[in-house]
C-alpha cells in the first residue's frame, strides 16, 4: 500500500518539477490552458522586467551625487517612475489578463458534449448527458473526444471541491446547492491527470482521475461500449464473484447495470475493469490493488465512506475482485 502512495505522489512530484506532463498547466493540451500558459509567461515577462529595471536603479540610487539633479528633475522622477510607469504597465497586464476571462466561462455552442460531473468525498460521479436523451454513468475518469468543445456542469452534494485537469484547462469550484460551468477545448490526444483543488476533507489529496483525450471514432466506440450493461461472467470463479457482490450487500452502494445492482452512494462500477485507476486516480487498477481496497478499505484510503470487508474469507475477496477485474 505504502508503495502505491508513494508511487502516485513520486509520479506527481515529478510531473510537477519536470515542468511537464500528465498534469502540468505549462505543458498545454487544451485551448484554455494555452491561454493560461500565455498569461503565466507573460506575467512572468513582466515581473522580470520590472524586477530588473528596479535592481538597476537602486544601483544607480546608491552611486548617484546628489547635486546632479535638479529639484525638477528628481519630482518628475518621482511622479513618472513612481506612478505612470506603474500604471501603465500594470493596466497593462491587469488588461490583458481580464480580457481572457469572457472566454473562459462562456457557454460551449448548442449541441456540444456535455458531460455533468459531481465532487463526492472522494471521488468523481460522471454522467454523460447524450444529445437524444438519456445519460451513461461513469467515475473517477473522463474521456473526451479531441479537438472538440466540451461543457462540465459541476455541482457537490455537500462540501466545495474544485475540477481541475491543468493540462487541459483552467479550474472550477464545485458548490453545494448551485451549478457552476467549464467549458474546454482539448487540442491533442493523450492521458492527463486531474485533481480536486480545493481542499475537502481527509482524503482530499487522493481524489484525483485521469483525463483521456480520445479520436473522435475510438470516443464514439469507449462512450458506446460504456453505455452497455455488465459483462456476463464465463468462468466459474467470477459467477461466484458476482454471487458476493450481491450477497455481501455491495450492491446497497454500487451500480452495476443487468444485475440488479443499483446503489448511488459509491461508484458506478459496471465498467470498472476498463477504468485506468482505482479509487479515485491514486492507485493501479490491478486484481492485487482490488483485493487489499475490498478488504482494507479504511487503511487504504483515510477517512472513506465504504465499509472494509476484511471478515470475508480470502477465496470470497479473491472471487469479488476478479468479478470487478473482468468488467471491461
Ligand atoms: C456503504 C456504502 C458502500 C458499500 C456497502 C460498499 N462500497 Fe465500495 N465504495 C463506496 C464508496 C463511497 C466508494 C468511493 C470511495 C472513494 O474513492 O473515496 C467506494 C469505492 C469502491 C471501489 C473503487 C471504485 C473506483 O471507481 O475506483 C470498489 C472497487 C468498491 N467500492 C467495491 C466494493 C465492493 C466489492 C463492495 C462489497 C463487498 C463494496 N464496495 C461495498 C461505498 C460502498
Ligand atoms: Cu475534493
Amino acid at each position: 500500500m505504502l508503495r502505491s502512495f508513494c508511487h502516485s505522489r513520486f509520479n506527481a512530484t515529478l510531473a510537477l518539477i519536470g515542468g511537464s506532463g500528465v498534469q502540468s498547466s505549462l505543458d498545454p493540451a487544451g485551448r484554455e490552458a494555452e491561454r493560461i500558459a500565455a498569461l503565466f509567461w507573460w506575467m512572468t515577462g513582466g515581473t522580470v522586467v520590472i524586477w530588473l529595471s528596479m535592481v538597476a536603479l537602486a544601483f544607480y540610487a546608491i552611486h548617484a551625487r546628489p547635486e546632479a539633479h535638479t529639484e525638477k528633475r528628481a519630482r518628475l522622477f518621482i511622479i513618472g517612475g513612481g506612478a505612470l510607469v506603474p500604471t501603465v504597465v500594470l493596466g497593462g497586464l491587469l488588461t490583458y489578463g481580464l480580457s481572457m476571462l469572457p472566454d473562459l466561462i462562456a457557454k460551449a455552442p448548442d449541441g456540444s458534449l456535455r458531460i455533468a460531473v459531481t465532487g463526492e468525498q472522494w471521488w468523481w460521479r460522471v454522467r454523460y448527458v447524450l444529445p437524444e436523451g438519456g445519460e451513461v454513468v461513469t467515475a473517477n475518469e473522463i474521456r473526451l473526444p479531441v479537438g472538440e468543445p466540451v461543457q462540465f456542469d459541476l455541482d457537490s452534494p455537500d462540501v466545495i471541491h474544485s475540477f481541475w485537469i491543468p493540462t487541459i484547462g483552467g479550474k472550477m469550484d464545485m458548490i453545494p446547492g448551485r451549478q457552476t460551468r467549464l467549458v474546454l477545448h482539448p487540442t491533442r490526444t493523450g492521458t492527463f491527470r486531474g485533481v480536486c483543488a480545493e481542499y475537502c476533507g481527509a482524503s482530499h489529496t487522493y481524489m484525483a482521475f485521469y483525463a483521456v483525450v480520445m479520436e473522435k471514432a475510438d470516443f464514439k466506440r469507449w462512450l458506446e461500449e460504456q453505455r452497455q450493461p455488465a459483462a456476463e461472467p464465463v468462468d466459474p470463479l467470477t459467477k461466484q464473484g458476482r454471487e458476493h457482490f450481491l450477497a455481501n450487500g455491495c450492491s446497497a452502494c454500487h451500480t452495476v447495470r443487468g444485475i440488479g445492482a443499483d446503489g448511488l452512494v459509491g461508484p458506478d462500477l459496471t465498467h470498472l475493469g476498463s477504468r485506468l485507476s482505482l479509487g479515485a486516480g491514486f492507485l493501479p487498477n490491478d486484481l492485487e490493488t482490488l483485493t487489499r481496497w475490498i478488504a482494507r478499505t479504511n487503511e487504504v484510503k483515510p477517512g472513506v465512506h465504504m465499509p472494509h470487508f476484511r471478515m470475508l474469507p480470502a477465496d470470497e475477496l479473491h472471487a469479488l475482485a476478479a468479478y470487478l477485474a473482468s468488467l471491461k
